[in-house]
């Protein structure tokens, strides 16, 4: 049976769709509560509304910080209708039933997303909202409550409907309100942590606001959605999209990996292509055509429905040769119109617009799921420097230097055993995920053979290249098979207790190595 609603305090920083709400419940009768600037709006809009400080005889106080914190307040929504002893406390105290409760709170996420000073964050806090939501939900039997814009519709139709909310109902609209609460806390805690470097394990609460709801998650048959955690950082979750299909849980998890290793060659126009979380193809280039020709062709194969990242404004020449191939993401930190034109021509590739890069060094958490558990540490944001040692007789040259670096970087976003073969700024092989370095070492020199025949060269891309290992080599066999796939120069973290049988095979065969004492394992 279904509870009329006969009563509503509507209480909303976010005053879109307000008005039709609450006309639509006062052609209802519904009598309309609600505080000073949700009031002004509804009166203005020419709608009966009866002011919060009139109904509680209790003027808003101290810059609104106690608009709703009273016992006619809560006690209107927390009441059992059908407890005697509550009833009768409501008589005495002349409190009146509370039936609907509509509140969206302080902006919070958004103020610290939009990079706000630190009083302005806390001023953002809201204290009487959350309160109100957690008492309304609390009291499913006789309240209904609502913490978002989007379900006014929702609460309408089930009155059109029922003449009322049922239990079912009012049970799910507590659900969805606990979550925006825990939410909202979780995002004042994870920032006031950040504002004071508090470090794990005393900062340990994940959570965030809900994006999107994906058709299913990594397989068809699994769920999926996309939370958002309101850092103002640039990137998947923020982008604006300009094209194309609806993201699915690969494309986010994909073009987050590609984006994130892009930024990461902050003075340089560079591309990424990425597939099933591992890059493909990496490059920089005199300008982005040139930078993506050259990661395409690391691997034209597993470029097929990939994943495209730019760190410079895509241009309408760069998108021409996108368009030649089939690829599920394109994000970039601009898209200009050329681009927009070109891309917009191709219905299913997703476009993205960042409007920035994010800061490569920036600290950010890592959150895996374990069963019964979660599994967090801070992000990989270390940037290689000068602070390497060469170990070697033979030092790298300039240039070797160069795609040393360059190969180390990219290491850092290859899961483990990662090898990268690299030469002029660009992959020319990529092992990864192996659960031997060795065979790493070996698909990575494939793929540079591959990669050679593919542009009709007669001698593998790994000839003349520098080779970059996530972490040191337990054994000299994958060095060796890095030399002979025609590696010169070798950069890894060392550390290992065969270290010395790995620098003599390297003096052997006349290769530099370097020592970077930072290891990058990914999993
Ligand atoms: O400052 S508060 O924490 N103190 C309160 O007692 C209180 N009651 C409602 N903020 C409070 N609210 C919030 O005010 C609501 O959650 C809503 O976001 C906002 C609506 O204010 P107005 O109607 O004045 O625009």
């Amino acid at each position: 049976m279904a509870t009329p609603i006969r009563r509503a305090l509507l209480s909303v920083s976010d005053k879109t769709g307000l008005v039709e709400f609450a006309q639509a419940l006062a052609d209802k009768g519904v009598e309309l509560l609600s505080t000073g600037g949700t009031f002004k709006t509804l009166k203005d809009a020419g709608i009966p509304v009866i002011e919060v400080s009139s109904h509680t005889g209790f003027p808003e106080i101290m810059d609104g910080r106690v608009k709703t914190l009273h016992p006619k307040i809560h006690g209107g929504l927390l009441a059992l209708r059908d407890n005697d002893e509550h009833v009768a406390a409501m008589a005495e105290h002349d409190i009146a039933p509370i039936d609907l409760l509509a509140v969206n709170l302080y902006p919070f996420e958004s103020t610290v997303a939009a990079g706000a000073d630190f009083d302005t964050c806390i001023e953002n806090i809201d204290i009487g909202g959350p309160a109100m939501i957690r008492a309304a939900a609390k009291n499913w039997q006789g309240v209904c409550t609502v913490v978002d814009v989007e379900d006014y519709a929702l609460v309408l139709e089930e009155l059109n409907a029922n003449n009322g909310t049922t239990e079912a109902f009012r049970k799910k609209m507590s659900a969805t309100a606990y979550a925006r609460t825990g939410a909202y806390d979780a995002a004042i805690s994870n920032w006031y942590a950040k504002q004071l470097e508090i470090d794990y394990p005393k900062r340990k609460v994940f959570a965030g606001e809900l994006k999107q709801t994906m058709r299913y998650g990594e397989n068809s048959h699994q769920s999926a959605a996309f939370y958002v955690t309101g850092e103002n950082r640039p990137g998947v979750a923020t982008a604006e999209q300009l094209n194309g299909k609806e993201l699915s849980y690969n494309n986010v998890n994909d073009t987050d990996a590609a984006f994130e290793l892009v930024s990461e060659f902050k003075d340089d126009t560079a591309c990424v292509i990425v597939k099933h979380a591992n890059p493909c193809g990496v490059a920089v280039g005199d300008n982005l055509k040139d930078a993506y020709l050259r990661a395409y062709s690391c691997d034209t194969e597993s470029a097929f429905g990939g994943i495209v990242a730019f760190n410079k404004t895509l241009d309408g020449a760069t998108a021409e040769e996108l368009s030649k191939i089939f690829l599920e993401v394109v994000i970039a930190p601009q898209i200009d119109e050329d681009a927009l034109a070109i891309l917009s021509g191709k219905k299913n590739v997703r476009v993205l617009q960042t409007g920035g890069m994010p800061n490569a060094g920036d600290t950010a958490d890592m959150v895996k799921t374990m069963s019964g558990g979660l599994l967090v540490q801070s992000k990989d944001n270390q940037i290689f420097s000068d602070d390497f040692k060469v170990v070697t007789e033979r030092q790298p040259t300039e240039a070797e230097m160069k795609d040393l670096r360059f190969a180390f970087t990219v290491c850092k976003h290859v899961k483990s055993n990662a090898i990268i073969y690299c030469k002029n700024n660009m992959t020319v092989g990529v092992g990864a995920g192996q659960m031997s370095r060795v065979n790493s070492c070996r698909i990575a020199a494939f793929r540079a053979e591959q990669a050679a025949k593919t542009a009709g060269d007669s001698e593998s891309w790994a000839k003349g290249s520098v080779v970059a290992s996530d972490a040191f080599f337990p054994f000299a066999d994958g060095l060796i098979e890095a030399a002979e796939a025609g590696a010169t120069a070798v950069i890894q973290p060392g550390g290992s207790i065969r270290d010395e049988e790995v620098i003599a095979a390297a003096n052997e065969r006349g290769l530099a190595m370097v020592f970077t004492g930072m290891r990058h394992f990914r999993h």
